[in-house]
C-alpha cells in the first residue's frame, strides 16, 4: 500500500534525479563569508551535480559575475563584510533581470525585513538559514526551470519556426541595437535584401513540402555565409542581412559570393537562382533603409533576376 506522502515523496525524489543530468550545465554562484556555510551549501549544490563558484562578499562576487558568464543563479547571505547581499543584489539587476539570473537571498536574520528587503531589490527568491536541504533543493531547481522556460519561450519568439532563422521581429529588435553602435562609431548603415526567384515555380512543380525542404537548405548555407552578420527571414522566400563591422565594398563582394553559391549548388535537387538588392544611407532609420533595398530588389527583378543591385 502506497500512501500519499510516499508517493510524492517518490515523485519529488524522481523529478529531482531526473533534472541531475541537467544541472551539470547550471553554475551557481555562492556568496557567503562564512566558511562552514559555504562549504555546506557546496556540498549541497555538489551532490547534485550542479557547477559551483563561490565569494565571500558582494565585492568579490561581482568580480566572479564578470568572469563565469555562465552563472544563471546567486545564493547570497546578507551580513557580509564589503558588500551585503541585499546591495549586491540590487546591483546585479542594473545589468540583469530576474528572468536572466537567479538571486535567492539566505539568512539567519530574525528580522523579517530582510526577506521584504532582499525581494524588494530584485532577489527570486529567500530562505531562511538554517533551512532543509529539500526545501533548498525544491526552490533552486524552481528557480532554473523558470530560467529554462523564459530562455526557451525568447528563443521561440524570436525565431521562424521553419528555417530557425532569426525572425522579423527580432531582426527590428536588434537592428535597432545596431544602430544606435554604428551610430556612435560614425558607421554607415548597409542592407541588403534577398529574395529566391520563381520560388512559386518551386512549389507549384514539385509541391510545398519539398519548397519547405529548400528554404531549410537555404537558410542553413546563408547562415554560414553571414554568421557575423544580423540576419533574418522577413518572412516568404525574403531574406535581409544587416551589415556592422565592414564596408560597402565587402559586403557587396560577400553577396556575390553568396549569389554565384547559391546559383551553383543545387539544394534538395533543385537549382534555383537569388535576386539582391544591396544601399547604404548614414540614417539608421530600418524602415527607411528596407524601403530603398526593395526597390533595388524590385529592379533587380525587373533586370531578369540572379543580379545584385545597389
Ligand atoms: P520572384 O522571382 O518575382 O520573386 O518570383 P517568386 O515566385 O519567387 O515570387 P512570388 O512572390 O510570386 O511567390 C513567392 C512564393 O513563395 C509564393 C509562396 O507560396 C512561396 N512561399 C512563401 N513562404 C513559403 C514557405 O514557408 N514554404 C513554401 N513551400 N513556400 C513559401
Ligand atoms: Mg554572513
Ligand atoms: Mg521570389
Ligand atoms: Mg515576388
Ligand atoms: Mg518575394
Amino acid at each position: 500500500y502506497i500512501t500519499k506522502e510516499s508517493r510524492q515523496a517518490f515523485t519529488y525524489l524522481e523529478t529531482q534525479l531526473a533534472r541531475l543530468p541537467k544541472n551539470i550545465n547550471v553554475r551557481i554562484l555562492i556568496v557567503e563569508d562564512s566558511f562552514a556555510t559555504r562549504k555546506h551549501l557546496n556540498s549541497l549544490l555538489s551532490r547534485h551535480k550542479y557547477k559551483v563558484s563561490q565569494a565571500s562578499d558582494g565585492a568579490q562576487a561581482l568580480k566572479q559575475l564578470n568572469s563565469h558568464s555562465d552563472i544563471q543563479v546567486i545564493i547570497t547571505d546578507n551580513e557580509m563584510p564589503i558588500m551585503d547581499g541585499i546591495t549586491l543584489t540590487s546591483k546585479i539587476r542594473e545589468t540583469f533581470n530576474n528572468d536572466e539570473k537567479v538571486i535567492i537571498g539566505i539568512s539567519s536574520s530574525k528580522d523579517n525585513q530582510v526577506s521584504a528587503r532582499f525581494l524588494k531589490n530584485g532577489a527570486n527568491d529567500y530562505l531562511r538559514k538554517p533551512f532543509f536541504p529539500e526545501e533548498f533543493y525544491c526552490r533552486l531547481s524552481q528557480n532554473i526551470e523558470m530560467l529554462d522556460n523564459i530562455a526557451t519561450i525568447k528563443q521561440q519568439a524570436n525565431s521562424d519556426y521553419l528555417t530557425k532563422l532569426p525572425n522579423r521581429r527580432y531582426f527590428f529588435e536588434q537592428a535597432e541595437i545596431n544602430s544606435k553602435i554604428n551610430e556612435e562609431n560614425k558607421q554607415i548603415c548597409i542592407l541588403a535584401m534577398i529574395d529566391i526567384d520563381h520560388f512559386k515555380a518551386v512549389n507549384d512543380n514539385l509541391g510545398h513540402d519539398i519548397g519547405d525542404e529548400v528554404l531549410k537548405g537555404f537558410a542553413k548555407i546563408f547562415m554560414r555565409y553571414f554568421n557575423d552578420q544580423l540576419i533574418a527571414r522577413l518572412g516568404g522566400e525574403e531574406f535581409s542581412v544587416y551589415f556592422t563591422n565592414t564596408s560597402f565594398d565587402k559586403a557587396k563582394e560577400q553577396l556575390e559570393t553568396f549569389r554565384k553559391v547559391i546559383e551553383k549548388c543545387k539544394i534538395n535537387n533543385v537549382f534555383f537562382t537569388v535576386s539582391i538588392g544591396l544601399i547604404y544611407q548614414d540614417n539608421y532609420n530600418i524602415d527607411q533603409a528596407l524601403k530603398a533595398a526593395d526597390e533595388h530588389l524590385y529592379t533587380a527583378k525587373k533586370f531578369g533576376r540572379n543580379i545584385l543591385i545597389s
